[in-house]
């Protein structure tokens, strides 16, 4: 059977891919793992309306019922908000397994990036993506993620990678994989909470169409994921320094714990949710908008770039 054969693509996505429409995935682990019930349920939701509201059709997606669902809303976006911490959190080599079981999963940016690749989805939007950790010397741990964008021709819009990560590592690594790591409308590789990492991105492009114009290359060269960096906006952007602290203190609460593997990312967000007093979700929400917004943009530039090439 072919990969394409357990996709279960919704009539919207399906039609506007048809139709070469700009189309916009999402992922679901934000939406299981990433954030607190309901405020979940109503980021996922006001996304999509971002997403549509800027041109595009959204394709939110999970593994359900031992499908890979692209375009899952109402009830089952529902279903997977309440599930929560309780849904698997599917890596790559997590998912032969849950579609085995029927089991409920939300997709990380490395399993959302495969499926949408699959579903001939070219432009993601999330959060942060999944990097190398501090103390990965130790415990080998790096995300899937970085992994993914070697190989997989999607674009993933996020607002850099969180200082619970170790930035100037997990840049060596997209390096090393071969990822280009584009800053939107900045130089600085943003650091999630922070619009500045003090690392820098390999190049700086400041339109949707400009980005649009290199992916096409990128995809006729056959080449695997780009990164977008694309800052927090300034009205909800933390000083790094404001936040490090609250960083520092979920690092040693998971030591003390001895959170490891899978659980590490999941419990990082949530005490650092705690610790701010939820402001640390208000942001994460704003930049997640942010980033669909900028997804949609580029993925409507592309769409149009794509209609006018000489057939
Ligand atoms: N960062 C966030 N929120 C999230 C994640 C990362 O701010 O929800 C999720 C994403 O799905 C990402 C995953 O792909 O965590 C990375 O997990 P790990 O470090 O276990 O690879
Ligand atoms: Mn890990």
């Amino acid at each position: 059977m072919s990969a394409r054969a357990y996709l279960s693509i919704s009539g919207e996505v399906k039609a506007a891919l048809a139709a070469g429409k700009p189309v916009v995935a999402l992922e679901s682990t934000i939406i299981t793992h990433g954030m607190p019930y309901p405020q979940n349920l109503a980021m996922a939701r006001e996304v999509e309306d971002v997403v549509r509201a800027h041109g595009a059709v959204p394709a939110t997606i999970a593994i359900m019922d031992g499908r890979l669902c692209v375009g899952v809303s109402g009830e089952d976006l529902e279903r997977l908000a309440v599930e929560g911490h309780a849904a698997a959190k599917a890596s790559r080599r997590d998912m032969a397994s849950l579609l085995a079981q029927g089991v409920m999963a939300g997709t990380t940016v490395a399993t959302t990036m495969q499926i949408a690749a699959l579903a001939g989805i070219r432009i993601f939007a999330t959060g942060g993506i999944g990097g190398v950790h501090r103390g990965a010397e130790q415990s080998f741990d790096i995300s899937a993620d970085l992994e993914e964008l070697g190989r997989t021709p999607v674009a993933v819009i996020c607002a850099g990678a969180k200082s619970i990560l170790d930035i100037a590592k997990t840049l060596e690594v997209l390096e090393t994989n071969g990822v280009p790591v584009l800053g939107f409308g900045t130089e600085d590789f943003p650091a999630f909470w922070a619009r500045t990492s003090g690392h820098k991105v390999d190049q700086r492009f400041d339109t949707p169409a400009d980005v649009a114009r290199m992916l096409a290359i990128q995809s006729d060269l056959h080449m695997g994921g780009v990164l977008i960096a694309n800052p927090i906006p300034e009205a909800d952007a933390w000083e790094a320094s404001a936040i490090e602290g609250f960083i520092a203190q979920a690092l040693n609460d998971a030591e003390a714990q001895g959170i490891k593997g899978k659980a590490t990312t999941p419990f990082l967000l949530q005490r650092i949710f705690e610790l701010t007093g939820g402001k640390s979700l208000e942001s994460n929400i704003a930049l997640v908008k942010n980033n669909a917004k900028v997804a949609a943009q580029i993925a409507v530039a592309l769409s149009a770039q794509l209609a006018s090439r000489p057939a």
